[in-house]
């Protein structure tokens, strides 16, 4: 991999030390003991009126990620737009699969190259073994790692994406990993942080089992509603509703495509022996992308139940009448004519006999049905229109009733072939997806492709779609970088046609089953991995440990503040502030900055492998908020959190303020010009070289009581100058502040989060 010019060689790959990756000696789930009685109500999580509920404002927080691109503010994006949303493929897999390995194919890669075309190197785990394509920030954590889904509600909350999909496409629904994360996303919502909320993607095109899996488990048990998404005023499911059982057996096979024109009707008479409130209609329309059909179904005696006009339909994908009350068996009568807009017909399978009956029912066994009469313009004829119904079930009608269906087009080419369709990931340009109602609703962003020379492939395929495809081409190995050039191009296609909701993949796959040459997909290699290969050749935002580390994830970030705009930061105003132990002159302060309210680390869990165990206590005091004032002498600072202050100035790593006071990452360590933090006896502040404290003053004032903190520094020792006030600020507690930025989102509280600061600006009059 080719480092982009811009890449920051300060960077290190330390692994904090309080991190601590052992053998397992007890299971005691210590994370867990206090978490959910900490939270409680908050006075400050009021909606700012206008914009989406985001109590922590992260949208204003500014940032420099590790290629020194900077996220778009306010001046940047304009003002927030309240009806654009962010969907994010997430996995529930991790640790569901085994604990073989883990087997980190980067790594493996890279350290016995000859092992690429070698499905016999010993360094591969078994054919069909789930393996890495990287190692994440957290490690290669499991899905039940409760404080790891903290940091991912943390994460993806502050990045603005307001709903995470669950892959469950493979038939299993994970309940030892969506318990726990629903469990911690509603604690952190109830808290009073903005997280997103959750919704399953079903099997495509068997999405029975799963869909009443899930209705049974969650959602008739009314399992954690509060983190359940609401599409369009209900819970959003992606998955087909055609395909509930039962399945329409509605092939082509042997069929004809009857034509209908203008002037023309085709009916199909039939018996039904069982209550039944959908009918499936195949027809074709030779490719015409904007035909319609207007559908009558009579009772016996020739009377009309029900009419329904300007039914949009897709090429040979059966479209589905249902009907709010179930009818009851009987004979049955349905008519097509053409609707307005392009070519359209009716699927129908010739059949021999004189007995129409017993033929028809010879040629197309469907259950519950009997063929009577086919007719074309009122004159019979002897075929069978292909037509099925949906048998009616209490179940089954609760379900189709209870969500707002979303079907996922599981392929990267072809565009929508089904209404209210959603893609997953496709190939650019991507497709617009259009809802039941004609209005552009949907959009796919994805990472990376499995896509090989337009099909369906192997990531583990050179000419696959990896993080670096572009312009058509996939560069060579020595030209691939971490920009994220495939992503910026997929974003670039969204922003510009601008849907209602963009899905984007994914956050955390990580893993890929091993495959050989036989793999059944487009380009398959000796050593085969579909969905995820390696660094170039993977699709998860979720930063890594080491490498593009957390590129992604501002990429996201960045991408998401151009679609959904931001919030408009508010200019501080001076007041002078009494350091003297009591806050009330702090109350009129604006403006208030928020932290995430339940967030420092608290971490023990098992890893992958049955013998790792990830242990992190690092976290200790929860800052939810702080302010800062000046006037012509000092510059003052607030901090409030969550309990009463823990620990002094003795303790690792105490409560410390990191001030950018030029706005320029390049100077100062990190870009932190100045920290003020313990020397062990007092608060005093540090001035800072590339990568060390520098002491500077012997001491700051300050004072705290309770779960409250104020200082105050002299503007002339941060050389602030006396002009308009503009810097940079964070706050951190359990994090050594000269540490890489990785230890801001791994260790204690940061806040804000990550490498995220709050800016504070302030005009002189
Ligand atoms: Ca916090
Ligand atoms: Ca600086
Ligand atoms: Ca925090």
């Amino acid at each position: 991999m080719k480092l982009p010019s811009t890449y920051n060689p300060l960077k290190q790959d330390k692994i904090n030390a309080n991190f601590i990756i052992g053998v397992v000696a007890s299971c005691l789930l210590l994370s867990s003991i206090s978490q959910s009685s900490l939270f409680a109500a908050n006075d400050h999580l009021t909606t700012p009126t206008g914009a989406p509920w985001n109590p922590a404002q992260s949208d204003q927080w500014v940032a420099m990620d590790n290629l020194s691109r900077s996220l778009p503010t306010f001046s940047d994006v304009g003002e927030t737009r309240p009806d654009k949303y962010i969907a994010c493929f997430y996995f529930l897999w991790n640790g569901r699969h085994g604990d073989a390995g883990p087997y980190d194919i980067s790594k493996i890669l890279s350290e016995h190259p000859e092992a690429k075309d070698d499905p016999n190197s010993p360094h591969w785990g078994g054919v069909g073994i789930p393996h890495h394509w990287g190692e994440s920030i957290f490690g290669y954590y499991v899905g039940e790692d409760e404080s790891v889904l903290r940091k991912h509600a943390q994460m993806l909350g502050d990045a603005g994406v307001d709903v995470i999909c669950f892959d469950v496409t493979n038939q299993l629904t994970y309940p030892e990993s969506y318990r726990p994360l629903f469990k911690v996303f509603s604690e952190m919502q109830k808290a009073g942080n903005k997280v997103p909320k959750v919704a399953f993607l079903c099997p495509f095109w068997a999405p029975n089992k799963v869909v009443r899996e899930l209705w049974r488990d969650v959602y008739s048990q009314n399992y954690y509603p509060d983190v359940w998404f609401n599409w369009k005023g209900k819970p959003l499911i992606l998955a087909d509703p055609d395909y509930l059982s039962p399945a329409p057996q509605l092939s082509t096979q042997n069929c004809m495509p009857a034509s209908l024109d203008e002037k023309s009707t085709l009916t199909q008479k039939f018996s039904v022996t069982s209550q039944f409130d959908r009918i499936y209609i195949n027809s074709p329309t030779w490719k015409d992308a904007n035909s319609s059909v207007d559908f009558i179904i009579r009772d016996e005696s020739g009377k009309t139940l029900e009419k329904r006009e300007g039914i949009k339909v897709f090429d040979n994908v059966p479209f589905t009448v249902r009907f709010e009350t179930p009818f009851p068996a009987g004979v049955y009568t349905v008519e097509l004519k053409k609707g307005k807009g392009g070519r359209i017909g009716w699927w129908s399978r010739p059949i021999e006999g004189d007995n129409y009956e017993e033929s028809a029912k010879k040629a197309l066994n469907i259950d519950a049905i009997q063929w009577l009469e086919a007719t074309k313009n009122g004159k019979k004829e002897n075929v069978v229109r292909m037509l099925s119904v949906g048998l009616y079930d209490e179940e089954t009608d609760k379900i189709l009733n209870f969500f707002t269906f979303r079907p996922s087009q599981p392929d990267y080419f072809v565009g929508q072939t089904k209404p209210n369709q959603w893609s997953w990931l496709e190939v650019y340009p991507q497709h617009k997806f259009y809802n039941d109602k004609g209005e552009f609703e949907e959009m796919g962003v994805g990472v990376a492709q499995n896509a090989v020379e337009g099909k369906l492939g192997v990531l583990s395929n050179p000419r696959s779609y990896g993080r670096s495809f572009h312009n058509g081409s996939e560069p060579e190995p020595e030209n691939c970088d971490y920009t994220g050039l495939n992503f910026q191009e997929q974003w670039d296609r969204a922003l510009k046609v601008d849907p209602e909701i963009i899905f984007v993949t994914g956050w955390n796959e990580w893993i890929a089953g091993r495959f050989t040459i036989d793999a059944p997909f487009h380009g398959a290699t000796p050593v085969s991995f579909v969905d995820q290969y390696n660094e170039e050749f993977s699709r998860d935002c979720e930063p890594m440990r080491g490498e593009h580390e957390d590129a992604y994830y501002y990429q996201l970030i960045s991408n998401i503040r151009r679609f959904k705009g931001v919030s408009k930061p508010t200019l501080g105003v001076p007041k002078p502030i009494k350091i003297d132990g009591s806050f009330d002159d702090w109350s009129s302060v604006i403006p208030k900055y928020y932290d995430t309210i339940g967030d420092p680390t608290h971490r023990d869990c098992r890893g992958w492998s049955k013998d790792t165990r990830y242990v992190n206590n690092t976290g200790r005091n929860d800052v939810v908020e702080t302010c800062v004032s000046y006037d012509q002498e000092n510059v003052y600072f607030y901090l409030k959190t969550r309990s009463d202050i823990q620990g002094d100035f003795s303790s690792d790593n105490w409560i410390s303020l990191l001030l950018d006071v030029d706005e320029n990452a390049q100077t100062g360590n990190k870009g932190n010009d100045f920290v003020v933090s313990s020397n062990g006896k007092t608060f005093v502040l540090w001035k800072t070289d590339v990568d060390q404290l520098v002491s500077v003053s012997s001491k700051i004032e300050f004072q705290t009581t309770g779960n409250e903190l104020e200082l105050s520094i002299p503007r002339k020792a941060l050389e602030l100058g006396s002009g308009n006030l503009t810097f940079r600020f964070k706050w951190t507690d359990g994090i050594d502040v000269l540490a890489d930025w990785s230890s801001f989102t791994t260790d204690g509280d940061a806040a804000p989060n990550d490498r995220y600061y709050y800016r504070y600006e302030a005009r002189q009059k």
